[in-house]
């Protein structure tokens, strides 16, 4: 398959009215029988049928109405099935095809394939093709009739269920979909139950399938899903459109889940949970991504994409839902800082690498390697600009115009403006260049004040990324705020609209000079560049009514101490000494002021200053900044870490996990002086795995863990989701001299079931999160995971590829470092019978 250009986009030559499957599921030869409605779009231009699907698929039978077609007119390629025009009718058909494939070989999770005894399916983005074969196409779509035959007693598929007895189920769904929202799942499984009753009346049966056994963790997705289907409904209007609603935990996924109609299938670490062996963040990940699933029903399923270019179309808006609701259920400032955060460590590091992409990009080999962090995060973040730009009554026109105009439609990035434009009035040619445009801007604001009058001028600039040297400016919503010299609020927000690489706003009648709050709130993803003192920071950390930009200077103030020297150290200390004791503030706003930038975000930072980060200096910088801090403030932490405990049971709720993170951030900072003592003690009293987690990580970071390790797998050795911690804390948190070779001892364990994805990413990513382990001189960080590429391409490339990001931001470290990284990417460049998937990830790094 050749580099795929968005501009070459055509439909697809035939109608196609019902899809009809009949599965007879077996390890091997399960045997499926596809009958395809079909009819060509235009009688007088006949074209060749062309079917996705490769060499897994054993053809055994090929009927056009019923016959046979001539051999002479039937091609196989590598990836296709081509049955020439002169075989077809001039007017509607059927096609009808048999095929044998054997899931049980299937060890890249794509198609259907066997998860511990159940079969199951992946099949965005083009995963249909390896079931059977098919236009496998996201902008074919048409209804579904599936016959699943199968001695296991659970058999699931899309829609609603018609029958269900003597191993044959039969499923359908009415609503007309694409193939890669095709799901099955057969095995032996139980469920947590309840209903819901929408808004006009339908009763829903909801259903989270597990393995036996794993009941008693379900329930808090089941709480979930009910909250994000009434959510839909009150903000949003959309109601569910099924009489059934299942959701599959599976332990072998590549993704974290998928929206399949009606079926959403699940990796098990985001739906099992609970007091004992997930953690808050586990929690919140877990009602985040059922919501994201759900909320695909309209955004995803009902209005799908065109083709793969448009995949952010659905994912930046539907991540943007699921941020609302998660802002809905807790708390809206503390959620959109951990959303920012997120972006700056994955989006914006992937923005500075040579993988740098638009949301839209414009051409792929391999579209598995677009889901990424620039398609969704930064996705949802274009839409919060658009959202800021029109208004909250514009978004809601915008958002009922394009449910009720694209309903059923296959639709793209520039019908989703187009209904923005129309509703709103607004052209929005330029905004658009935030869909089309890679790059992260940097935002440089001068200030200029004089006799009342407030100057700000800002200038932009985006550097240049792969393909894309030179880029016109974009529109950039600035929310900005002043507060008067006494720390009140002088200027309440007001969105500034840049348009042009430079431009001036004035605010006028000024009675003193203010404070500028700028950039609240996070209005648009750029690098804001501003000449700061470090008092003001700290003032604006104390007084700033707009919580990001509050949390923003603390943020600042923070790199300033770990770059700067003493006396930025000195002012960040006393700066957070404040806001650590102000009990008038949230508790988890508090631990995200307390809890230092990663060593992954200096570097970053630096890096964007233009300099070379040395990631074996930043580790000993934050580690003596922390130190400092907790000496300087021991008490206060001593007491935070007393007083932050949660009476009663354990519940994952916003206030309880606040206190907690309050705790936990003070236990760390502590450890640096305590020796983990504290660490040790809380690891053996805990009740709740998030206690115990972040008591086990201050350990092993200070080599103490051993027992606490043992006691862990001692009592949860066949709880798969609580080993993967168990693997990755050990790298992750390990000190980095030590983190490659705990990591090769580990892969030698023989609980490295390397095949598992998560299993996998535990280890591997583990490794990855620490960045001066990772990063070691020696390169040995670099070999280890290059070896663990290679070998994983060969069972499962999307793996694989995935987790080759791992190198993106090489280029900018030294040059030691550089041949090194440089070497291993081309070890696995060269290896022969490299996947595609990861072919082009390293082929884009080493350009
Ligand atoms: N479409 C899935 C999701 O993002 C990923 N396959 O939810
Ligand atoms: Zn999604």
């Amino acid at each position: 398959q050749p580099v795929q250009h968005l501009a070459d986009y055509r439909p697809w030559p035939f109608g196609l009215t019902e899809t009809r499957l009949d599965l007879t599921l077996a390890p091997r030869d399960t045997i499926v029988r596809a009958a395809l409605d079909l009819a060509p779009r235009d009688a007088s231009d006949p074209q060749d049928l062309v079917l996705d699907g490769g060499a897994g698929l054993r053809l055994q039978a090929l009927r056009i109405d019923g016959q046979a077609p001539d051999p002479v007119h039937v091609t196989r390629t590598d990836e296709q099935l081509i049955i020439a025009a002169a075989a077809l009718p001039h007017a509607p058909f059927t096609l009808e095809t048999e095929v044998a494939i054997d899931p049980a070989d299937n060890t890249a999770f794509e198609g259907l394939y066997l998860s511990g005894g159940m079969f199951c399916t992946q099949c965005e983005a083009e995963g249909f093709r390896h079931i059977t074969f098919y236009p496998d196409r996201p902008d074919v779509m048409t209804t579904f009739r599936v016959t699943l035959r199968s001695a296991l007693p659970v058999r699931l598929s899309n829609g609603n269920p018609v029958g269900d007895a003597d191993g044959v189920a039969e499923w359908h769904d009415p609503w007309p979909k694409p193939a890669y929202l095709f799901a099955l799942v057969a095995g032996d499984l139980v469920a947590v139950s309840d209903r819901f009753t929408t808004r006009s009346g339908r009763d829903v049966a909801l259903n989270v399938w597990v393995r036996p056994g794993d009941q008693d963790r379900a329930g808090f997705a089941m709480e979930s899903l009910i909250k994000s289907m009434r959510w839909d409904e009150d903000v949003y209007g959309r109601e569910y459109d099924l009489d059934v609603f299942n959701i599959v935990a599976v332990d072998d996924f590549n993704m974290g889940a998928m929206e399949n109609k009606g079926l959403n299938i699940f990796n098990s670490k985001l739906v099992l949970a609970s007091p004992e062996t997930a953690t808050d963040t586990d929690y919140e990940r877990i009602e985040a991504v059922i919501a994201h699933e759900y909320f695909h029903n309209w955004t995803g399923n009902r209005i799908t994409c065109r083709d793969w270019f448009q995949l952010c179309l659905k994912e930046g808006l539907t991540v943007f839902r699921d941020q609302q609701f998660t802002s809905d259920m807790r708390s809206a400032a503390v959620k959109r800082i951990e959303d920012v955060q997120t972006l700056r460590a994955r989006q914006f590091r992937e923005d500075q690498g040579p993988l740098a992409h638009p949301p839209r990009p414009d051409r792929y080999e391999e579209i598995n390697n677009f889901y990424t962090a620039t398609v969704y995060e930064k996705g949802a973040e274009v839409i919060g600009m658009l959202k800021n730009l029109v208004g909250d009554d514009g978004y809601a026109r915008a958002l009922d115009l394009y449910f009720t105009r694209h309903d059923g439609d296959a639709a793209t990035i520039e019908d989703w403006l187009t209904v923005f434009q129309d509703a709103t009035g607004r052209d929005l040619t330029q905004f658009k260049r935030w869909y089309t445009d890679a790059g992260t801007p940097t935002l440089e604001m001068t200030e200029d004040w004089q006799d009342g009058t407030l100057t700000l001028t800002f200038a932009q600039s985006t550097p240049p990324t792969p393909g894309q040297p030179d880029k016109p400016a974009r529109v950039i919503p600035i929310a900005v705020g002043l507060i008067g010299p006494n720390g009140d609020e002088v200027t309440p927000t007001r969105v500034l609209e840049m348009t042009e690489a430079r431009q001036s706003f004035t605010f006028d009648g000024l009675g003193a000079r203010p404070v500028v709050s700028v950039l609240r709130g996070f209005s648009a993803p750029v690098m804001l560049k501003r000449p700061l003192d470090d008092a003001t920071r700290a003032f604006l950390l104390a007084h700033d009514t707009d919580p990001f930009a509050r949390w923003e200077a603390g943020r600042e103030l923070a790199l300033s101490a770990l770059t700067q020297g003493d006396a930025a150290q000195k002012a960040y200390i006393a700066a957070i000494g404040t806001l650590a004791a102000d009990e008038g503030a949230d508790p988890a706003f508090r631990a995200l002021c307390l809890t230092l930038p990663g060593e992954e975000e200096i570097a970053t930072r630096i890096a964007a200053g233009g300099a070379t980060p040395d990631p074996d200096a930043i580790h000993a910088t934050r580690s003596d900044l922390a130190r400092r801090i907790a000496l300087t403030h021991q008490d206060l932490l001593a007491g935070l870490y007393d007083a932050m405990t949660v009476p009663g049971a354990y519940s994952p709720d916003a206030q309880s996990a606040a206190r907690r993170s309050l705790r936990i951030a003070a236990l760390g900072l502590l450890s640096r002086i305590d020796g983990g003592d504290r660490a040790a003690v809380l690891f053996g009293i805990a009740s709740n795995m998030t206690e115990r987690m972040a008591a086990l990580a201050v350990l092993v970071r200070l080599g103490r863990a051993t027992s606490a390790l043992q006691i862990l797998s001692d009592e949860f050795g066949d709880n798969r989701l609580v080993m993967d911690k168990w693997f990755s804390v050990q790298v992750m948190a390990a000190p980095p001299e030590q983190a490659v070779a705990i990591a090769r001892d580990l892969a030698a364990h023989r609980d490295f079931d390397w095949q598992n994805p998560n299993r996998f990413r535990a280890l591997l990513g583990g490794l990855a999160a620490n960045h001066a382990g990772f990063h070691a001189a020696d390169g040995s960080g670099y070999d280890f995971t290059a070896d663990w590429l290679i070998r994983m391409d060969a069972a499962n490339p999307q793996i694989a590829a995935r987790m080759s990001t791992a190198f993106e931001i090489w280029p900018r470290y030294d040059a030691p470092r550089r041949a090194h990284a440089r070497n291993a990417l081309e070890r696995i460049a060269t290896l022969a019978g490299l996947s595609r998937n990861t072919r082009e990830m390293v082929s884009r790094m080493i350009a």
